[in-house]
């Protein structure tokens, strides 16, 4: 039996663009998110077109509060969301905010705390107003530090009495893979250098170590963390060439966490830079906004991947948008992400070993195709047990790291409620303990269901983890 801590912050995840919908309404602008109906594997459109499956989401905007109730019912001690930017500044760069989409989270955060629920908010994820991509490109522009920083200003003092738990970016090293989705930049990925690439990385890191430094002193209370997209590497070989080739690629996911702790660059990125011929523009306040560090690491979690120093193999694999090659040894999912939960128990060791900080899974899940059947009672339900197996061995593995002394303040499982893929942009990739009658012909009642693992995660946290 394992012994999570006494207020182990349990809870689900998801993100406004993919499951609020209400693209336009209340005075909100075009997000990037509008206008990627494929996800990130398709071309982006000029303007949204009605396959775009996001532009009504599964509702969530006018069902957060049977929503919510439902999270209750499962005992959710925290519910993380994201803030829609062009909600509050619909193309980003006005001077006052959209107070419709201020009250909207007003109400969203209070209806979360009339069942105790504590808001994790995401600042920004993976959805910068299209204005911003279009007309600055996005974070390749140092300009968009300035708006991101009356964005966060705005909602750190709205929200200062009901939001204490914060995410500046998520998945900040993704903008490395998906520069549009990720980072706004409207420069075709083909096209975008290196140079460009790791100053838009630089901006959102003063960007985030700013938010933090803004974040504490509108509220000392507040805990601000960064969020990463995690993905163990582990050699394909016992080659010390392969171990080298892993050595790099956690680098490059490490980059941001040691930013982000650290406060400064790491040697191995001015290498880097320098053998790529890269120069990041520093201005001179930078190195001191960059000392402002977070509170807690974050992290998603859904796979490990190889690395190998063989060019033949290479060849990246079909797997979470960091790629990677596969491992010979793991089952996979439906859409090829390898599950390993023992590489959950690894990477917390790992952030843990390096940072010395509270920990925060606020992703982790299966993305399945479900079938919904009609019980013996006559109620509509999934028989997910696939997705039980899948959490269950995770949190197991969750269990063993806090054996191993890691602190860990919590864990989001992604997707609590069925929503639309972010590298897809389907809905028939469901991680949901909720179902939601929507189908990607747009057809569908939008009503919820409880699947069976509804039931499970609500035994696993009245128990506070004995279940499992
Ligand atoms: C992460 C993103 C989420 C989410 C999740 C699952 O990379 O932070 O937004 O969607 O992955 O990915 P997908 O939706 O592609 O299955």
């Amino acid at each position: 039996m394992y012994k999570f801590p006494e207020g182990f912050l349990w809870g689900g995840a998801v993100a406004a663009n993919q499951c609020e919908g209400a693209y336009r309404e209340d005075g909100k602008g075009l997000s990037i998110q509008d206008v990627m109906p494929k996800g990130i594997r398709g071309k982006r459109t000029e303007s949204p077109t009605e396959d775009n499956m996001k532009l009504v989401g599964i509702d969530f905007y006018h069902r957060y509060k049977e929503d919510i109730k439902l999270f209750a019912e499962m005992g959710f001690k925290v519910f993380r969301t994201s803030i829609a930017w062009s909600r509050i500044f619909p193309n980003g760069d006005e001077k006052e905010p959209n107070e419709k989409g201020l009250a909207f989270y007003d109400d969203l955060f209070d209806e979360c705390h009339k069942y105790g629920m504590e808001p994790l908010v995401t600042i920004s994820h993976y959805e910068t107003p299209l204005y911003l991509a279009e007309h600055y490109n996005g974070w390749v522009n140092r300009e968009m530090i300035g708006f991101y920083e009356r964005y966060v200003r705005t909602i750190f003092t709205r929200y200062k009495n009901k939001v204490k738990y914060w995410l500046t970016f998520n998945e900040i090293n993704s903008v490395l893979h998906a520069p549009f989705m990720s980072g706004g930049i409207n420069t075709p990925k083909e096209n975008l250098s290196e140079q460009d690439l790791y100053q838009a990385v630089h901006h959102e890191l003063v960007a985030s170590a700013l938010a933090t430094k803004i974040g504490h002193e509108i509220n000392p209370e507040a805990k601000i963390g960064c969020m990463i997209l995690s993905m163990p590497t582990y050699p394909l070989t016992p080659s010390p060439d392969d171990m080298i080739e892993v050595m790099k690629e956690e680098h490059m996911n490490y980059f941001f966490g040691d930013v982000h702790v650290r406060g400064r660059y790491p040697g191995y990125m001015k290498r880097y830079f320098k053998e790529h011929n890269i120069k990041i523009h520093f201005e001179p306040e930078d190195e001191e906004i960059l000392k402002n560090t977070v509170d807690f690491v974050s992290f998603s979690y859904y796979m490990s991947c190889c690395a190998t120093a063989d060019k033949e193999k290479q060849k990246k694999g079909n797997g979470n948008l960091l790629g990677g090659v596969k491992n010979p040894t793991l089952k996979e999912s439906a859409w090829g992400w390898q599950i390993d939960p023992k590489g959950l128990r690894y990477v917390l060791n790992m952030f843990y070993d390096r940072y010395q900080k509270p920990l925060f899974i606020v992703e982790n899940g299966l993305g399945a195709v479900d079938t919904l059947i009609v019980d013996e009672n006559g109620n509509k339900t999934v028989e997910d047990d696939y997705r039980i197996q899948y959490l269950n061995d995770h949190l197991v593995q969750v269990g063993e790291a806090l054996l191993d002394g890691v602190e860990i303040m919590g864990y989001t499982t992604w997707g609590c409620i069925d929503l639309v893929s972010a590298s897809t942009a389907e809905l028939k990739k469901r991680y949901g303990f909720i179902y939601v009658d929507r189908n990607d012909d747009g057809s569908g009642t939008l009503e919820r269901y409880r699947k069976k693992s509804f039931y499970w995660y609500k035994d696993v946290i009245s128990s506070n983890g004995k279940t499992l």
